[in-house]
């Protein structure tokens, strides 16, 4: 069985919450996109776990896997990889593999995608992770993978080859370029390169046998649909394709084999960055729901805007996924909010559209129109039965459910693996 997850949103709907818990009946968990700027956040009792790589089945007995559409900087993961250890998680070869051909971020991509956002006059907002960066030289086909840096004389012979242009474009945006070439550079990622070969994997290969065999594999999404480089809200968008059609690419997997595509979806709705977010709540409300969701980047810890429901976003989402199902999280964090907003719809050019126009210049012109369902007071966080919501918690629930269209499987009413129950 082959299950896509993805992020309906803007990221951060807490799929490394859903993951984690969903890991139990997975034999695989891949990640397909994306690097460290992504942050999943995985709770069980009192530890957490903020991860940017290992995929988030990492603590039960899942192999995980890095793709080879991903960008990995080998230190992050080396400084994951460590964490985990401290906390007696061993994250060995047998346990994760990384597949050959996955690009590596190198200090030059950082320092480019700090020193580009701090030149725009509108800014995107990155992680300034170099993720960007890292995508261009993979389409322009002058990456570095991971199986070069295991092997000193190709390593060498690829930064030689690359130098001139790096060391330009730094210099372009009036940085120091000497990093490129920095021996110290150099040898601190030939050592990442020794500590990583053994995890140096085939994840196609893995992926298509592991699910040939009958076993059960889970491609773990990053970021959100709406942060998508090709039908997000450009230019405010991440540089990889973040939407479910995504891991069949990514990954090397037929969209035949693909069985299931599960939707996470946030009560509200966050971004971190700029762009369109047309319920943005910028008042007491928006203050309230950031501080009780706790809404603050898992990577930058910069704060995460708050809004309304988008139901239009969400339909759009549901076109670009084709979600089969939805697990509805954060339901908790809307708690002694009344009235409780949803966007049906918007208005734009004074007509009304129940869909996001295409072109970002125009969402972020669109008035929101909404339908008010009446909230309820009180802690949801000990709820384990839908039955024992309030009764407006769960008319919020089936209106939205009625709304989407697709079957709510899951809902969240809290950060850990026990606070979660099926509709
Ligand atoms: P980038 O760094 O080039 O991918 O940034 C481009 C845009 O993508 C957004 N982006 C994200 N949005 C939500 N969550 C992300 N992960 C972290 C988290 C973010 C953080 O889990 O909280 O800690 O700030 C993520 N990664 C990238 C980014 O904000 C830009 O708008
Ligand atoms: P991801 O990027 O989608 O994996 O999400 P993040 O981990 O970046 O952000 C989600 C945050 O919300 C994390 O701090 C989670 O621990 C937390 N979280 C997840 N589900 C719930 C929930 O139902 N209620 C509350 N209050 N917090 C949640
Ligand atoms: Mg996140």
């Amino acid at each position: 069985m082959f299950t896509i997850l993805t992020g309906a949103q803007f990221g951060d709907e807490g799929k490394g919450k859903i993951v984690d818990l969903m890991s139990e009946r997975f034999d695989v968990v891949v990640r397909f996109q994306g690097g460290d700027n992504a942050g999943h956040t995985v709770k069980v009792g009192e530890d957490v776990y903020k991860l940017h790589l290992i995929p988030s089945g990492f603590l039960f007995n899942s192999r995980v896997l890095i793709g080879p559409g991903t960008v990995l900087n080998p230190e992050v993961l080396l400084d994951e990889i460590s964490m985990l250890k401290k906390s007696g998680i061993e994250i060995t070869p047998d346990k994760l593999g990384i597949d050959a051909k996955t690009s590596v971020i190198m200090p030059y991509h950082i320092e480019l995608d700090g020193l580009q956002e701090s030149r725009r006059t509108e800014k995107i907002g990155t992680t300034r992770r170099g993720i960007g960066f890292a995508y261009i030289d993979k389409i322009a086909r002058d990456e570095i993978q991971i199986s070069d840096i295991v092997d000193a004389d190709r390593f060498m012979s690829r930064i030689n080859e690359l130098a001139t242009q790096k060391e330009d474009a730094i210099s372009g945006y009036g940085g120091d370029p000497s990093i490129v070439t920095d021996e110290a550079v150099i040898h601190r990622y030939l050592e990442a390169g020794k500590k990583l070969e053994s995890y140096i994997t085939d994840v196609s290969f893995e992926v298509n046998n592991a699910i040939d065999e009958g076993k059960n594999v889970l491609a773990e999404g990053a970021q959100g649909t709406h942060l998508d480089v090709i039908h997000g809200t450009q230019k405010f968008v991440t540089s990889s394709s973040t939407i479910a059609g995504s891991a069949c690419s990514n990954i090397g997997v037929g969209p035949s084999k693909v069985d299931e595509v599960i939707g996470i979806v946030k009560a509200y709705i966050t971004r971190v960055g700029e762009g369109p977010l047309p319920t943005e709540l910028k008042d007491d409300i928006g203050t309230q729901i950031q501080t009780v969701g706790g809404e603050f980047g898992t990577t930058t810890g910069r704060s995460r805007r708050c809004g309304w429901f988008d139901l239009p976003l969400v339909k759009k989402a549901i076109h670009l996924n084709g979600y089969t199902s939805m697990a509805l999280t954060k339901l908790d964090v809307l708690s002694d909010i009344d009235p409780i907003r949803i966007c049906t719809g918007y208005e734009y050019n004074d007509s009304v559209f129940d869909y996001p126009p295409e072109l970002t210049s125009q969402l972020l012109e669109c008035t929101p129109l909404y339908e008010d369902l009446p909230g309820w007071n009180g802690d949801l966080t000990n709820v384990r039965n839908y039955e024992d919501l309030p009764e407006a918690a769960r008319k919020y629930v089936n209106r939205l459910e009625q709304m989407m269209g697709v079957p709510i499987e899951y809902i969240s009413v809290g950060p850990g693996r026990d606070q979660t129950f099926r509709k």
